[in-house]
């Protein structure tokens, strides 16, 4: 456990040393909105409450000391937690929503009380956070941030994305589970909405965001209800929506 004193330095802004309890460090792209959803879902369900500080990334705050000391990988999103003692740092998304079910979901609302279904919500976090974020976002920076155009590099990233989201299909399709579609990613019969849904939405919800045409996504129709299903949720919207925009 890092002490306080280890934590937080001078430079470190009040409102996230002071921070009563939650505190997420974020910026509204997809893998800030996945713990954004989560927190939001928790409020309607729990109230639990939390504050926000929102970073610049292009400003690269989050390589400077007070930051790395919080998270050494110097990306968003960063939780701390301030109601432990020491206050307890988490970082990476999957570990962040996991936290989150762990020590704010007592009634396993976004998770499973069942071993093997929630091993299964596992499986499908692992996966998009290994097997699709990372190729996703290869075709985000190479689409639109890379200086030079390399047709090699955005048709490698573009047709492993196209790739998982095929993966994805399989799933929620039950094409070759019996045929019996799925309404989410974990769990028994249709599924139920979990965190293994919160963190892959926010990414394939991006596909025309990440240059995919309509015609590459009609392939998978059963992908694109789950975005719609999803999307419908109040505190979905609450989560990747004004609060969490820089002005
Ligand atoms: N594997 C990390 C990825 C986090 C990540 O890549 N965050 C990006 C924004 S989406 C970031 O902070 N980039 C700024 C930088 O790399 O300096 C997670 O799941 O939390």
């Amino acid at each position: 456990m890092t002490s306080k004193e280890n934590l937080y330095i001078s430079s470190t802004p009040d409102e996230v040393k002071n921070a009563p309890g939650l505190h997420l460090l974020t910026q509204n792209t997809p893998n800030g909105q996945a713990t954004q959803i989560l927190l939001e879902e928790l409020a309607v369900k729990y109230g639990t409450k939390w504050t926000t500080t929102l970073i610049n990334i292009s400003t690269n705050v989050q390589k400077e000391e007070w930051f790395l000391r919080l998270n050494a990988n110097g990306r968003i999103p960063t939780l701390v937690d301030n109601s432990k003692n020491p206050p307890y740092p988490v970082i990476e998304t999957s570990a962040q929503l996991l936290y989150l079910l762990k020590e704010y979901d007592a009634e396993d609302t976004f998770g499973f009380k069942d071993e093997l279904e929630r091993n299964e919500a596992l499986q499908w976090m692992f996966f998009w956070h290994g097997g699709g974020a990372p190729y996703q976002g290869q075709v985000n920076h190479f689409t639109r941030a890379a200086p030079e155009k390399i047709p090699y590099a955005i048709t490698r990233y573009k047709n492993e994305t196209l790739r998982v989201y095929g993966v994805l299909e399989i799933r929620l399709s039950g094409i070759y589970t019996g045929g019996q579609p799925r309404d989410y990613l974990a769990g028994a019969g249709k599924g139920k909405y979990s965190v293994a849904d919160i963190k892959t939405w926010p990414w394939v919800k991006g596909w025309e965001r990440s240059g995919f045409a309509k015609e590459d996504m009609d392939k998978f129709p059963h992908v694109l209800k789950w975005i719609d299903r999803i999307a419908a949720r109040e505190a979905v919207q609450k989560g990747i929506g004004e609060k969490y925009v820089q002005s």
